[in-house]
């Protein structure tokens, strides 16, 4: 399933007029608008593979139309997104749900979809079929040297085949923990996997990043090995300077202050980058900006004047993925959304008056900085984010356009109404 550009155009064609009054209404108010679209066309979000299947919860998982059945329609998917908006150029594979069988292939199928490989993520929390040892007790923590060698070995394969790929990063998410007290030594859980992620490590090219990303609780739900940011912190500190730390917005205990720990991983230089997804209780892994989107906002605000103190590429210094689950809608749909959601925190956070904000702060005008903040946050920065899809060749209203192109329903006359995504 190709978006052809002339339907685009004829789509985009229909709006162009209200586009532009729109756009004009916000532009005269911001004072570095080229700046603003320049930076929303070159940031581009990653899409992991297991996304554009309906996810499920552990009671069960209802499957839409046309789910992709293989890699490549994995691949063309990301392709339809990223034809509508141009800011999903990226797509993350998960091994062994992904097994690319012809790289060269693969590529080239990527490359005329105008894709780049991401993160690569490693799976041991699952076991395979065929697989000698078993995850039950954990993996890169085993208390079973022979556990722990097969973990390391998959890690390292995930890193070859991401070499074959183009990819730079391997993104390590650990299942490994305890369930109730006393089954673990956390000290010695702590070494074991340090030791392991030690050995991956050193099959890192010179080029490559490790990221760790942390979760505080969930499959395990007394302790996990890599439960926060300051456990992963200190892992990738001890590692080397190819380790980061993973930040999914999901991953944390309730409150937290996601902000604030972006904040000071920028300011020591180990954020690897982000999972981007929204959540009311845990690690709900919902639509991005769908509950709360001021918290997103702030996020932003952080990372670009941690980024900018830093002298950083927004678009290339760090990981931008989203890791959601559809579980009602259109996965499609529901991707456009979070994205929109990214594009419009980021451009929000890009129009604060900073020179202002540090000036107020300075003299401790703490209702000032809330004005400030808010300014910046009040504003509908649609017309900005729609501008710069535009100005790229995608849609003013990439979700519109879906609708309007009858994307999903072209999908399931070519898939079939009874698909179910592979890996899911
Ligand atoms: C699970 C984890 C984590 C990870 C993903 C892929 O919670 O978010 O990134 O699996 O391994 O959802
Ligand atoms: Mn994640
Ligand atoms: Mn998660």
């Amino acid at each position: 399933m190709q978006v052809e550009k002339y339907k685009l155009d004829g789509f985009n064609n229909d709006l162009l007029a209200d586009h532009k009054r729109r756009f004009e209404f916000v532009a005269a108010d911001v004072a570095n608008v080229d700046d603003v679209l320049q930076k929303l066309e070159a940031f581009q979000i990653a899409i992991p593979s297991w996304a554009l299947g309906t996810g499920g919860t552990r009671f069960g998982r209802f499957s839409g139309g046309g789910e992709p059945r293989s890699l490549e329609e994995k691949i063309e998917d990301v392709g339809v997104l990223h034809a509508l908006n141009k800011s999903s150029g990226a797509i993350s594979l998960h091994i062994p749900w992904d097994i690319p069988q012809n790289h060269q292939a693969i590529k080239t199928l990527a490359a005329q979809h105008g894709l780049r490989f991401d993160a690569m993520n490693s799976n041991t929390f699952q076991d395979q079929a065929g697989a000698p040892e078993s995850y039950k007790f954990g993996s890169l923590q085993h208390i079973d040297k022979a556990v722990r060698d097969q973990a390391i070995a998959h890690n390292i394969e995930v890193i070859k085949q991401g070499i074959e790929l183009g990819s730079k990063s391997l993104t390590v998410w650990l299942a490994d923990g305890s369930s109730f007290p006393g089954q673990l030594n956390f000290r010695g859980a702590f070494e074991r996997t340090l030791d392991s992620l030690k050995q991956i490590y050193a099959a890192l090219p010179d080029d490559w990043k490790l990221y760790l990303e942390y979760k505080c609780y969930e499959p395990n739900f007394y302790s996990t090995t890599v439960a926060d940011w300051g456990q992963s912190l200190l892992y990738v500190t001890k590692l080397g300077p190819k380790a980061y730390t993973l930040v999914d917005l999901g991953h944390h205990l309730p409150n937290a202050n996601i902000e604030q720990i972006v904040s000071l991983l920028l300011m020591e230089g180990r954020l690897a980058g982000f999972h981007f997804n929204d959540s009311k209780y845990g690690d709900d892994d919902l639509t991005v900006g769908s509950i709360n989107p001021y918290q997103l906002f702030l996020i932003f605000n952080e990372l670009v004047e941690g980024m900018d103190a830093r002298g950083m590429n927004h678009a290339t210094d760090l990981g931008w993925m989203i890791d959601a689950s559809h579980n009602l809608k259109d996965p499609i749909e529901d991707l456009l959304q979070s994205i929109q959601a990214i594009q419009i925190a980021y451009a929000q956070a890009l129009i604060v008056d900073k020179e202002a904000l540090v000036a107020a702060q300075k003299v401790n005008d703490v209702a000032l900085a809330q004005e400030i903040l808010q300014k910046a946050y009040r504003t509908d920065v649609r017309a900005l984010v729609s501008e710069a899809s535009l100005r790229a060749g995608g849609a003013i209203d990439p979700i519109g356009a879906y609708r309007k192109l009858q994307v999903r329903e072209n999908l399931i006359k070519e898939r079939g109404a009874k698909t179910v995504a592979t890996g899911l």
